[in-house]
């Protein structure tokens, strides 16, 4: 449930016919791409704690996330929008989030990772295709490579969590939890003007 509610919502339907209106799609531009600098960071450190054997997928994700801030900066670009904006609430919050679980283990980094690009694949996958010019965000998280390197992602981070202690079961049922809710929070934030 916690999950459907991350990776199905209105304004990924209003997307996928075009009725979203042209200011919710832009704050969602705007505080997405905030969000992904603290995503790659996250990224950054994840390379630092991770087998070796895990570094060419997670450099993989690195070098898809510099094409990205560059796309996105190209995005904004074409719809004249600030990304020197100040972080809405959920955003905040997310940042946070991905700056804390840097304290935690590798298995539980792993999942959350894994966690967070699963939510993009799904969501902007479910609704069907999509109208221009919303298709190329579709596309973006929901092409066939990007779904490859989310499956990648899951192995390793199960690979992680092989003989994990309940502690550690705990923790990451707790982020997957917090990460389904920030996800569905991220939605709503189109809608709010200040939330
Ligand atoms: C992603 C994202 C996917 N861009 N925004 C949110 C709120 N959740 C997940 O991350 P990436 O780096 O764009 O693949």
């Amino acid at each position: 449930m916690a999950w459907e509610h991350a990776t199905k919502h209105p304004f990924l339907d209003e997307c996928q016919s075009g009725a979203i209106k042209r200011d919710q799609f832009n704050t969602w531009l705007v505080q997405d791409y905030l969000f992904v600098i603290e995503f790659t960071r996250m990224a950054a450190h994840l390379v630092t704690i991770a087998p070796p054997g895990h570094l060419d997928v997670l450099l993989g994700g690195l070098s898809t996330l510099k094409d990205e801030l560059n796309w996105f900066r190209e995005k904004a670009g074409e719809r004249s929008l600030n990304l020197e904006a100040a972080h809405q609430k959920t955003c905040e919050l997310y940042c946070r989030f991905m700056s804390e679980v840097r304290g935690d283990t590798y298995p539980v980094q792993a999942i959350a990772f894994w966690t967070i690009e699963l939510a993009y694949n799904q969501a902007w996958q479910l609704p069907g295709p999509m109208v221009q010019p919303y298709d190329e965000f579709a596309d973006r998280w929901g092409n066939a490579a990007f779904t490859e390197y989310v499956k990648l992602l899951e192995m390793q981070a199960n690979e992680a969590l092989t003989d994990a202690d309940p502690e550690t079961e705990q923790r990451v049922r707790e982020v997957f939890l917090r990460i389904a809710d920030l996800e569905k929070g991220f939605w709503q934030m189109a809608y709010l003007s200040d939330a």
